[in-house]
């Protein structure tokens, strides 16, 4: 490549200033290809402060999905119109959705250099996505929106200008201020997230009208300050952040228009309303007892009752021994417990396949070493003249942190194969 193609190569992009010094090999005299020379150098240092101007982004935009394929193109685009005088990237987190959405994003990607994808193998949860793709990001000013079009990415410019004066953390689309609309939910649904937001308010301030937002901007130094007391727990980034941290998040609320789905379904479902408990839980008693922990034992409770039923049902005259069918209750309440803990304690981490069988052989090895533990254990202190209910409750903790910690490590803690 000769001098003078580097030279016009260098200053190509449209809109920097155009540099390129046009120098003839056949007719320059030295003193011209010198001057050729330094003109290289200069365009060529023109383009590289043209590409740390172009990596000094403004905005970063965080945006989890799962199964939006055919969402992200148009996304994209109306974020690259409504953005438009603003320097700003764009993050997909994707839980490796089965719907390619990640492949999709790189699509995109190979034509816009400020668009690209985190692909998350194993795990899910929006919470966590948006946490990882926040620190994925550099910008000062981060803004947090659900892929399906749902949240009005207009608003985003006037986010910017609010967060830009330097006086507030955060500014939040909310549905339910003055000119904030919910749209086409039925009574159903708008009733249980009024309901949400009530509860939150344990939490939450109660000034914030619409802490159940998942579209808001946050000054990056605002979530530095709380990301390591975050919980990341299920799908209330935002009352998350809230309820984060030691000073009070400044905040103003924007109201939008709630739109309907663009493409695809909705991920809510059921199992939404655990999370959130166990996120409340975790802001409320965290500190303490972590919220998985609380999540085992309410699991391991049902277990009991489980294990009950098992055993009046068999042991019966005629059809199994006590300790037959004591053996058969606690194997089923063991296949229980794992179960019902692989779909709501470790939903984020979540079983499947072969690896799922592989799971329910360790559980049940690591609850029986806890059943052992537990009968030696009420068993010695009963010996030492402590009552049989304080003897056999100190066993069942035992056991339960026993079960609890080595499982987490155990059977939902590593990833092999
Ligand atoms: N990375 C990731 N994104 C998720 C997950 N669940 C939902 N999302 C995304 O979070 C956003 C909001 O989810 P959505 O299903 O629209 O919830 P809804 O608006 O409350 O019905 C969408 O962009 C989803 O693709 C998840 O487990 N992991
Ligand atoms: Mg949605």
């Amino acid at each position: 490549m000769t001098p003078l193609q580097t030279a016009e190569l260098a200053s190509t992009p449209t809109d920097w200033p155009a540099t390129t010094m046009k120098v003839d090999p056949a007719t320059a005299d030295t003193a011209s290809i010198v001057d050729g020379v330094s003109a290289v150098a200069i365009a060529v240092g023109l383009a590289a402060d043209a590409d740390r101007a172009v990596l000094a982004r403004e905005l970063s935009i965080v945006v989890p999905t799962f199964n939006e394929s055919g969402n992200v193109a148009e996304l994209t685009r109306r974020l690259g119109e409504a953005l438009r005088g603003i320097a700003w990237e764009l993050v997909y987190v994707d839980d490796d959705s089965p719907d390619d959405t990640a492949e999709a994003v790189r699509r995109l990607a190979q034509h816009d250099a400020r668009i690209r994808v985190i692909q998350r193998i194993g795990r899910r949860g929006l919470s966590s996505a948006c946490v990882e793709g926040v620190l994925a990001t550099s910008a000062p000013y981060v803004a947090v929106m659900d892929a399906d079009l749902q949240h009005d990415e207009r608003l985003l410019p006037a986010m910017l200008q609010a967060l830009r004066q330097g006086d507030l953390d955060i500014a939040i689309g909310s549905r339910y201020v003055d000119g904030g609309q919910i749209g086409e939910w039925d009574e159903q649904r708008a009733t249980i997230s009024r309901l949400a937001t009530r509860v939150s308010h344990a939490v939450v301030p109660a000034a914030l009208k619409d802490p159940m937002s998942g579209f808001f901007m946050i000054r990056r130094e605002a979530f530095m300050a709380r990301v390591h007391s975050l919980s990341a727990l299920g799908f209330k980034i935002l009352v998350d952040l809230f309820a984060s941290g030691t000073q009070p998040l400044r905040f103003v609320e924007l109201p939008y228009a709630f739109r309907a789905r663009h493409a695809g379904q909705s991920k809510l479902d059921s199992h939404v309303a655990w999370d959130y408990g166990m996120l409340l839980i975790d802001k409320l008693i965290g500190r303490w007892i972590p919220a998985r922990f609380v999540s085992f034992g309410l699991i391991g409770s049902a277990g009991v009752v489980v294990h009950m039923s098992v055993l009046a049902l068999l042991f019966k005259p005629g059809l199994t021994s006590f300790q037959l069918g004591q053996a058969i209750a606690a194997g089923v309440a063991m296949v229980f417990n794992f179960f019902v803990n692989n779909l709501l304690t470790y939903r984020d981490q979540r079983l499947r396949g072969a690896r799922l069988l592989r799971g329910l052989a360790s559980f049940m090895l690591v609850c029986s070493v806890g059943a052992v533990a537990n009968v030696g254990v009420a068993q010695f202190l009963f010996s030492r003249d402590q009552g049989w209910v304080p003897a056999a409750l100190i066993g069942i903790v035992v056991a339960a942190v026993w079960n609890f910690a080595t499982s987490s490590f155990y059977t939902w803690g590593r990833r092999s194969g």
